[in-house]
């Protein structure tokens, strides 16, 4: 497959990235991501799913609390066509099958809800033009109800019920854009849904209005013919001092009580779980076993700051840990790995977008193999089923299948003799790490 050039070609000098194996020393190339390769019955593409987010890859521009912007853009970023060109050219340079964004990426917002809806309507024709003239698909689009001051105090959860209205604006023109797009998830990330101070917050009531929101907004992408995924992607702070989507268990906890977890799962970012206090794995892993892991958010934080720094992702035991939860639950679904990521501030090189990438693709390439690996050999797998047998057969088994009461549990505890049995965890952190360095 060759590679999308719109009017003028905005990546010069650098082509399609190919696959040269983990010899190779070409920074431009893929050492391990190849795309065709089979890993078990799927190849690397259709396990992996790799996408670019739009707002890290083409919005942003270097600038933080502290400073101006560093990076500019080889296109003019006020105009979303020529936007939206450099984006596919990158996207199918690069060999991400999928891209995500938020409305606000990919045109300047408009204040005017008439004017805004008409604006992305004329971006979303071009943006189909050119899924269609590329082949890449859109894994899943957003609204960003989080920058504009009147979303200071929330959007689907503001005390100010036009302001939940003027949000409604955003997310119905989303819907339909996805619709029409063919995006295959809808994500809701609740930037300023959460609370600043009890002080002046009903957080029931705020609650039940976000609830309400996610109802009708179901309801109506249901009605036009939506029939992906929609997903809520938990974060637990950062901007507001605590969001209402704090991780992977309070999200499903509130999904369920709303009776929206059909319809709905999870977008699990790393930085966000970790953020958290849990690993990536441990939000993960909690999504997967209620069956609501929808995608990822491939990212990284820094273990020594206490923010969502976004880094691209490169640590290979994290990595490996998501990739076997993936292939456990036997894929991603509608899912897909986005990276959610940015390059440094201090990355300003044109190149630096591709090798950012080139080292998350390469990672998770590496991840997914390894991870394979560790799942065909079931020494890990079958650890842990030993660990619980005592619940596989007799007493144990009536116990775990609800057929025991209190009573009877207390009689047989009575005579029951108690031994230690190591955990083994020294045992089994050699074991990972040498599935890790077999590579
Ligand atoms: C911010 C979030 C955001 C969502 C989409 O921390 O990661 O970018 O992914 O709104
Ligand atoms: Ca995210
Ligand atoms: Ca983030």
């Amino acid at each position: 497959m060759s590679y999308f050039v719109g009017e003028k070609e905005y990546f010069k000098g650098i082509g399609k990235i190919r696959f040269e194996g983990k010899s190779s020393r070409n920074p431009l190339a893929f050492k391990h991501y190849n795309a065709d390769e089979k890993v078990g019955d799927k190849t690397m593409a259709e396990h992996l799913r790799f996408s670019t987010a739009y707002w890290h890859s083409f919005c942003a521009n270097g600038s933080d609390p502290f400073g101006k912007p560093t990076i500019s853009f080889p296109f003019d970023s006020s105009d979303p066509f020529a936007k939206a060109d450099a984006a596919f050219e990158f996207f199918t340079k690069i060999g991400t099958p999928f891209y995500a964004f938020h409305d606000v990426d990919v045109f300047d917002d408009i204040e005017d809800g008439r004017a805004y809806e008409k604006r992305y309507q004329e971006v979303a024709d071009g943006l189909l033009a050119r899924q269609k003239a590329s082949g890449v698909k859109l894994l899943w689009n957003t609204s960003n109800m989080f920058s504009h001051p009147r979303y200071m105090n929330g959007a689907a959860t503001n005390p100010d019920f036009n302001v939940v209205a003027r949000s409604a604006v955003q997310i119905k023109k989303s819907l339909e854009v996805n619709v029409q797009l063919g995006g295959l998830n809808y994500v809701f990330w609740g930037g300023r849904e959460g609370y600043m101070s009890l002080l002046n917050t009903d957080m029931k009531r705020e609650q039940e209005h976000l609830a309400r929101m996610l109802i009708i907004a179901r309801d109506y992408a249901r009605s036009i013919g939506f029939t992906g995924k929609f997903l809520i992607e938990p974060k637990p702070m950062e901007p507001t001092k605590h969001q209402y989507d704090y991780d992977a268990a309070t999200t499903i906890g509130f999904l369920q009580r709303f009776g929206l977890q059909d319809d709905f799962a999870c977008n699990i970012e790393a930085n966000h779980a970790t953020l958290a206090g849990h690993t990536f794995a441990h939000d993960l892993l909690v999504c997967s076993d209620a069956g609501m892991l929808g995608s990822v958010d491939a990212n990284q934080g820094d273990a020594q700051n206490g923010w969502d720094t976004d880094e691209f992702p490169t640590n290979m035991y994290d990595i490996t840990m998501a990739m076997l939860i993936v292939l456990n639950q036997g894929g991603f679904g509608l899912g897909g790995l986005n990276f959610d990521a940015k390059i440094r501030r201090n990355s300003t090189d044109a190149e630096d977008l591709f090798l950012a990438h080139i080292g998350g693709m390469d990672a998770f390439a590496l991840g997914l193999k390894i991870a394979h690996k560790i799942k065909e050999d079931g020494f890990f797998s079958n650890f842990i089923k030993n660990r619980y047998s005592s619940f596989d057969s007799g007493a144990g088994k009536r116990f775990a299948e609800g057929k025991m009461d209190l009573v009877e549990l207390a009689r047989i505890g009575l005579d029951a003799k108690t031994k230690q049995t190591s955990g083994k965890q020294e045992l089994l952190n050699n074991m990972f790490n040498s599935y890790l360095f077999d590579y």
